[in-house]
């Protein structure tokens, strides 16, 4: 199994986006967990890209194709993350504003639908001022804000502050690689997850 593993994370950071696609079926077809997969596989191969990008080893046009191939590894994963459960809630989503990152995002998307939660997904760089109209819409059970750079993290409070205006009642969890549990609860969040299994579990535990 180590060598489908290997072989993931190597498509990946080559951005060969049909391997990627290839190489999770066959992984999952042997049997491998879908958590296996992503975080033995495709998560490592983030960090890697992301930390040649660091050493000034890889660049911007890098970072996107193995993002895409990334995605593609996804699609497959998607439907095995299913859980039997249905009608946990409502959630909204999304990347605050500045910040493009979606790969996180879209993960914990899929954790939270896989385990029944419906999902409203506002995308990327969303200003507060959309995350509150869309709040005001949709009446969320948990509003759900993901950033990834240091500074776009820094809109998090900013948000948490808007929504609670509109709601005070707002049930907020918050996650991406800069956040951490200290900075949850400084910005006022109810919860906070490091990754999007953690996200699918926590919502649930919010809820009650
Ligand atoms: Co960007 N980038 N990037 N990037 N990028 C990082 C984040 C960085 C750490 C790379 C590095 O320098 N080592 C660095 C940030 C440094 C910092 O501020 N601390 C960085 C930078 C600097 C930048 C730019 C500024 C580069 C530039 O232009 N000079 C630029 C910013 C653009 C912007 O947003 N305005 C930029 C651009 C990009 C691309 C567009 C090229 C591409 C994104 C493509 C896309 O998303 N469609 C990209 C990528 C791919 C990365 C890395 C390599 C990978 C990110 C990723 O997808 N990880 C990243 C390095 C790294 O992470 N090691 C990097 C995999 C993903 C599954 O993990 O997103 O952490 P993650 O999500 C996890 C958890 O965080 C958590 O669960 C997820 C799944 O388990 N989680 C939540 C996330 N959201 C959650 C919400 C929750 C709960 C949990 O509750 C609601």
């Amino acid at each position: 199994m180590q060598d489908i593993l290997d072989g993931i994370r190597q498509a990946i950071l080559a951005g060969e986006e049909e391997d990627a696609r290839r190489l999770v079926g066959d992984g999952l077809e042997k049997g491998l967990e879908p958590r296996r997969i992503m975080e033995g596989a495709m998560m490592p191969a983030m960090e890697d890209i992301g930390e040649r990008f660091s050493r000034g080893e890889a660049f911007i046009p890098e970072l996107i194709v193995a993002a895409e191939a990334m995605q593609r590894g996804m699609e497959v994963l998607k439907p095995h993350l299913g859980g039997p459960e249905r009608g946990s809630g409502l959630v909204l989503l999304g990347t605050v504003h500045g910040d493009i990152h979606s790969i996180g995002k879209n993960l914990v998307r899929m954790c939270l639908e896989g385990t029944g939660f419906e999902v409203v997904d506002v995308g990327e760089d969303v200003k507060t001022e959309r995350f509150v109209e869309a709040y005001r819409e949709h009446r969320p059970d948990i509003l759900g804000l993901s950033a990834l750079l240091s500074s776009t993290m820094q809109r998090i409070p900013e948000v948490v502050e808007a929504v609670r205006a509109e709601d005070k009642a707002a049930v907020i969890m918050v996650g991406g690689a800069p956040v951490t549990q200290e900075f949850a609860d400084q910005s006022g969040a109810d919860g906070y997850a490091p990754n999007a299994f953690e996200a699918a579990k926590k919502a649930r535990e919010l809820l009650g």
